[in-house]
């Protein structure tokens, strides 16, 4: 309804525009006018100033959106591949603005300095195959450089060995949460397929494979995970529905997640979740948004209503593939801490076994 209202104050606001400037021009009938297509002198100084401006108002815009959001990007990174992965956007960002700097000002710059002005004539200049080949030779180098430098990258991210040590955990994504499962005792997820899940009456909610004894001691979590810190995690991915994408972003891992099919990610966590509190960058983004909140509860108080709960830092999973009507709150928490309180936390949990009896 109010899209509808605002569409319509917008659509009669075009049209009270429209006819104010006929009015206009109905006023100016009785005097004399230039009506003439061609450009004057007038016209070209304009729009050669005009030139100028915008190249000093992209410059201003892009100096303060730096100023004003570089606070809101993503703190240090807690996992062991984040750094080559952070430095590979630094050096990508660097070079977009630098080449984008160049161009922009010579564009401009070119267009305000040989604007039309009676009786210059324009230099008659078809091409210069030098000049061609110069700026065709360099962006092509400049880009091999960073296809090569991603893909090497890449390629160091994602070929992980399945080596004895790494945890396995199973992030099940569907229509609009997450799941979690561990492979529990010998760290082995057992066979899972979603033609099991309406097996002993919905207790089998990511659909485990019965007559796999790997799967009798799995266990699944549904509101937060946890990982230790310092040591490798596989995950394996699936999708009972439609497409996801489990993005996790402060340890700078992205992956779809497949119905049909495991994909697989792996990074080693490096920082727990008390030590990210503590970071300078997430103590100053925590502190903004309390403030917000603050501000917030004092209305809501007034008007007789509960007052927000403070913000607390905590690491996320969050879909990144728009996956219907509750995407935007597609998430589970995520806790990184030592061994011993990891080890502790499993010790907590139901097996599958326990769940189906
Ligand atoms: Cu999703």
């Amino acid at each position: 309804m109010t899209v509808l209202l605002i569409l319509t104050i917008l659509i009669l606001t075009g049209i009270a525009l429209w006819q104010i400037t006929k009015i206009f021009e109905l006023s100016q009938l009785g005097q004399k006018k230039d009506n003439s297509q061609i450009a004057t002198e007038k016209d070209n100084d304009l729009n050669g100033k005009l030139m100028f401006a915008f190249l000093v108002f992209i410059y201003a815009v892009t100096i303060y959106s730096f100023w004003t959001y570089s606070k809101v990007l993503l703190p240090e990174s807690a996992s062991a591949h984040g750094p080559a992965y952070d430095t590979l956007l630094w050096i990508s960002f660097a070079v977009i603005l630098f080449a984008q700097t160049i161009t922009q000002a010579v564009l401009h710059i070119f267009a305000y300095q040989y604007r039309g002005i009676n009786n210059r004539k324009a230099y008659f200049f078809t091409h210069d195959n030098k000049l061609e080949f110069i700026w065709t030779i360099i962006p092509a180098i400049i880009f091999f450089m960073l296809i090569i430098y991603g893909m090497i990258t890449w390629g160091k991210i994602m070929n992980f060995e399945e080596d004895d040590d790494a945890l396995v955990v199973e992030l099940y994504a569907q229509q609009w949460n997450w799941k979690a499962r561990y492979g529990g005792e010998d760290n082995v997820l057992g066979d899972a397929n979603v033609r099991f899940l309406n097996d002993f009456d919905g207790k089998n909610s990511v659909g485990i494979d019965s007559s796999d004894p790997n799967g009798m001691d799995d266990f699944v979590v549904t509101q937060e995970f946890h990982l230790p810190v310092n040591r490798k995690v596989i995950f394996k991915l699936r999708s009972q529905d439609v497409l996801h994408s489990a993005y996790m972003p402060h340890f700078r891992a992205q992956m779809n997640c497949v119905p049909g099919m495991i994909t697989e990610f792996s990074f080693t966590p490096t920082i727990t979740t008390d030590e990210m509190r503590m970071n300078s960058d997430v103590v100053d983004k925590v502190n903004r948004i309390n403030k917000i909140r603050y501000e917030n509860s004092k209305i809501l108080t007034a008007n007789g209503e509960e007052a927000l709960e403070p913000y607390q830092f905590d690491y996320l999973l969050l879909c990144a593939k728009i996956c219907g009507a509750s995407h935007y709150n597609m998430q589970m928490k995520i806790v990184v801490e030592s061994e011993k309180d990891y080890e502790k936390w499993v010790a907590k949990q139901q097996i599958f076994s326990e769940v189906i009896q």
